[in-house]
């Protein structure tokens, strides 16, 4: 497949207005911690991206690093295709996430997910991994209540979810705002919630088509689930946050930003000196400026979060 690297922002901000974050929308994200956004890959991009995630897969694979009949992820892919470059600014997603978030965002996280079937032999409920929030000690070192957003994920889902049992993402609506206790000892690992095998009353899976992305708030308890069909799920999981906040996995992006216009390398981690990302100067936040010429100064738009 050939690879294609598609214009940004800059470019085409035709592409992107029709996406803006609406009322409802906002609302519905606020209340429940999460949002649907069905049809955000193309049939191709999606095609192309399954084909870039399916080389990754078998490379690991041949490697040792994916086990077969074991689920596999792998993050610091983005030089690796440039359809997974491209979901950085997807018109379909980003201006949901900036009109969460606002501008001074970016790109602090990225990994792909492979889920085989089940083991013939696997027991029922095995491989349920523990509902979390992400961000690992924040949950623990913020000392407010509720915890602070700081972040969210666009998960990508490139196979068939509509039906459960699928290794379907599990959330539970509503529970981003719910500090339920985490294990404060362990240094090792995520802290997570020690629950195994159950699922609560409140959790549901997210069954949707192939194409879908899911938008959720980075406190909003989630876990993955065991596939107990025979297909393999495939998706992928783009992290954004404030530019104050440091990189989750190795992020070899640099090399990457003479590919890119200033805005994707903006959401890349680009900035003029540690301090821009404290204090932005115009030059660090090129996507506020876009947001100005295009949107006007309307602070719902344009100008970062609302806050009640
Ligand atoms: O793979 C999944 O369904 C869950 C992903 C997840 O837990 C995460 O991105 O934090």
């Amino acid at each position: 497949m050939k690879e294609l690297l598609t214009m940004g922002m800059e470019a085409s901000p035709e592409k992107y207005l029709p996406h803006l974050i609406t009322e409802e929308e906002r609302t519905h994200f606020e209340e429940n911690g999460y949002l649907y956004i069905p049809n955000a890959l193309s049939t191709e991009m999606r095609e192309q991206l399954i084909h870039t995630v399916d080389t990754s897969y078998n490379k690991a694979l041949a490697t040792g690093r994916a086990k077969p009949d074991s689920q596999w992820g792998w993050s610091d892919f983005l030089g690796a295709d440039a359809a997974l470059l491209n979901l950085v600014d997807l018109p379909t997603t980003l201006p949901k996430v900036w009109g969460i978030l606002g501008w001074n965002i970016y790109l602090y996280h990225a990994h792909m997910h492979v889920k085989p079937p089940a083991a013939p032999d696997a027991e029922e409920g095995e491989g349920w991994l523990e509902w979390h929030q992400d961000s690992g000690r924040v949950n623990i070192e913020m000392e407010t209540h509720p915890r602070p957003r700081l972040s969210l994920k666009v998960g990508y889902f490139l196979t068939d979810v509509s039906e459960p049992g699928r290794g379907n993402f599990y959330i539970r609506p509503g529970s981003h705002l719910s500090d339920m206790s985490v294990p404060e000892s362990e240094i090792s690992r995520d802290p997570r919630e020690a629950t195994a095998d159950d699922v609560p009353d409140d959790a549901m899976p997210v069954c949707v088509e192939p194409g879908t992305a899911v938008l959720f708030d980075r406190r909003l308890w989630h876990s993955r689930s065991p596939n107990n069909s025979e297909m393999t799920r495939k998706a992928l999981f783009y992290g954004y946050g404030y530019r104050w906040i440091r990189p989750k996995d190795e992020m070899t992006v640099e090399p990457l930003y003479d590919r890119c216009d200033a805005i994707r390398r903006q959401l890349l981690g680009a900035a003029t000196r540690n301090n821009g990302r404290y204090v932005p100067a115009e030059e660090d936040v090129p996507l506020r400026g876009w947001l100005i010429e295009n949107l006007g100064d309307d602070p719902t738009l344009a100008m970062g979060p609302r806050h009640a």
